[in-house]
Formats: structure tokens, sequence, C-alpha cells
């Protein structure tokens, strides 16, 4: 890892992430559920605010090739999930990205993630006025079946 990324990844997780300019975006809760060895995709969890709306329009990892936004809903007894381009942000409030919710799905993992490991991950976020911020935040990783839904991840889905 670079110094640079280092440092504004040292930066967002002291003080969320702070831009005069644009909207301020703040994003805390990070966690991705750890995963056993063959597995190859896993959900990541986290609460955004950004004080003047936008959306959540991408996110990457090194730990993963790549990471796509999804949604979640039960059709009838099954919980589907599909992929999402743009995930607006309510102005002021707070969007929390959940089991059974909306989540990030980190695809075609490089390596087993298990409890307490530290997981870097880049959200991209469009305040809105054009320009696509990009705030560094490290998710911790907690063991399988934390606050997992009844009916569990349905990644077979996919
Ligand atoms: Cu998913």
């Amino acid at each position: 890892m670079s110094r640079t990324l280092r440092r504004a990844l040292a930066c967002a997780l002291i003080a969320g992430f702070a831009a005069p300019a644009w909207a301020q975006v703040t994003v805390d809760n990070v966690w991705v559920r750890g995963t056993v060895p063959s597995q190859k995709v896993t959900g990541g969890f986290l609460t955004i605010r950004s004080t003047h709306g936008g959306a959540l329009v991408g996110a990457d990892s090194p730990v993963s090739a790549h990471v796509e936004v999804h949604e979640m809903r039960m059709e009838g007894e099954v919980a589907r999930m599909r992929r999402i381009e743009r995930l607006p942000l309510p102005a002021g409030e707070p969007l929390e990205l959940r089991p059974g919710g909306y989540h990030l799905m980190l695809m075609d993992l490089k390596q087993p993630l298990k409890a307490g490991d530290k997981v870097p991950l880049r959200l991209e976020i469009d305040a809105g006025d054009g320009k696509v911020q990009t705030i560094e935040v490290e998710a911790v990783v907690r063991g399988l079946g934390t606050d997992a839904p009844a009916h569990g991840h349905g990644h077979a889905a996919h």
C-alpha cells in the first residue's frame, strides 16, 4: 500500500471524510462477512451519511476482483439479489447497508477472509454535482453467521 493511500485511509478512519466544496460524506460501521476457503463471494456492510445526498455509484477492494452494489428483496419465500448502478443517498439521513437489504458484494475473492482481518474498501460517491468522490475505509471481518438473516444470503442466486 502506498504512503499516500495509507495516509488517506488514516484520515478517512479518524475524521470520516470532509471535502469542503462538496457534500460531506461519512462512513462507519464498516464490516464484511468472513468466508470459508472455497467461498468466492461475500457481503460488505456499512452506514453512509451524506449531507447533500448524491448516490453510491461504485466500490472496489484489493481482496476481490470487483465489488458490486446489490439490493436484496424477498419474492415470496425467496431472497433475491440484484446489482444496482446507483444507490441514492438521502440527504442528511444515514443509509444502512446491512444483511437482508442493500449491501456490497465482493466478487471473486482472492483469499479467504477470517474474523478480525482488516479489508480496505474504496467507495465512489456521486455527490450530485457531477463529481465523484472516492472514500477509503477499512472494513473489519466478522465471523460467519454474524447478523445473518434467517434465510441466509442467497449467493447462489447469481
Ligand atoms: Cu449480493
